[in-house]
């Protein structure tokens, strides 16, 4: 497993969410990021599925916050980000890391998952991919990936190993994109 991979790919995630551009990640950064992800979806930021996301994103916020030793509001520095994801992706183990990213997975699959089976199918897999800017054949190539049992449906569990196996730089397919 490659660490430069791995603190490229979070850099590229503290951009990411850095959405107001001021060099630090504060909770409104992480309340636009579920928006924009929402609108992506077609779906207002007001809906119950958006605001479940919102909620879980911000959740996510504050563990990192907490991880980085300031207030539930932020700011957190990159040099901080970088740590607390490190630990969470590196040190603190499978479990820790999916109790941190699996509400955000869970309100994702909900703005997807047509016919509400919790699993994301190959059509709702591409939809996921292609409202965060995937195209559709690399989302189909992507699918083929993921679906690490081949049985046509992803469960939670695979998303979130793969969003694990992005980070450790084992996967080239990144879910949480924007
Ligand atoms: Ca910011
Ligand atoms: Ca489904």
């Amino acid at each position: 497993m490659g660490r430069v991979v791995a603190q490229d790919r979070i850099k590229a995630r503290f951009d990411r969410w850095d959405s107001d551009g001021s060099g630090d990640l504060q909770r409104t950064d992480f309340e636009h990021e579920a928006d924009r992800i929402a609108r992506a979806f077609g779906v207002e930021p007001t809906t119950r599925t958006a605001l479940r996301l919102k909620a879980a994103l911000v959740g996510l916020f504050e563990l990192c916050a907490d991880q980085a030793g300031v207030s539930s509001n932020g700011p957190i520095t990159e040099v901080q980000f970088q740590k607390a994801a490190e630990g969470l992706i590196f040190e603190r183990g499978e479990a820790a890391f999916n109790r941190a990213l699996r509400p955000v997975v869970q309100g994702v699959v909900r703005l997807c998952d047509g016919d509400g089976d919790s699993r994301l199918d190959r059509a709702e897999f591409t939809c996921w991919l292609t409202a965060l800017g995937m195209d559709e054949v690399k989302a189909a190539e992507a699918f083929e990936r993921v679906d690490a049992d081949g049985r046509g449906a992803l469960s939670e569990d695979e998303l979130l190993a793969a969003i694990r196996d992005y980070h450790y730089g084992l996967l080239d397919v990144e879910l949480i994109a924007g």
